[in-house]
């Protein structure tokens, strides 16, 4: 195989590579002692990105436990999705903070 081959595999591998990983970034606010509405289309893979914005301290907790990120004042905490369904989710601080992700396979 000449170089120029080796360099299209190379490029073909990484760019088929990047599109099978497009796994998106997403951002929910806190502030007002509330949730911001979560993105509306989320896959298993895609990261959200829990940024507090409040003076208090929050959490983002999923009632099916399969998260629970600690968000101090002014913080950010980030989480990949790794399932599928609706996932209601709350601040264990402030439980009328109430929020569900909808997530595709
Ligand atoms: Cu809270």
């Amino acid at each position: 195989m000449d170089l120029l081959m080796k360099s299209l595999l190379l490029f073909t591998l990484l760019w088929t590579g990047s599109g099978v990983a497009a796994a998106a970034d997403y951002k929910v606010t806190i502030t007002g002692m509330k949730f911001g509405p979560p993105p509306a289309e989320l896959k298993v893979g895609d990261v959200i990105v829990w940024r507090n914005d409040d003076i208090f301290r929050h959490t983002a907790t999923a009632r099916d436990k399969s998260f629970d990120i600690d968000l101090p004042p002014k913080s950010e905490g980030r989480m990949t999705i790794s399932r599928a369904g609706a996932v209601d989710y709350y601040c264990r601080f402030h439980p009328a903070m109430t929020g569900t992700l909808d997530v595709r396979p």
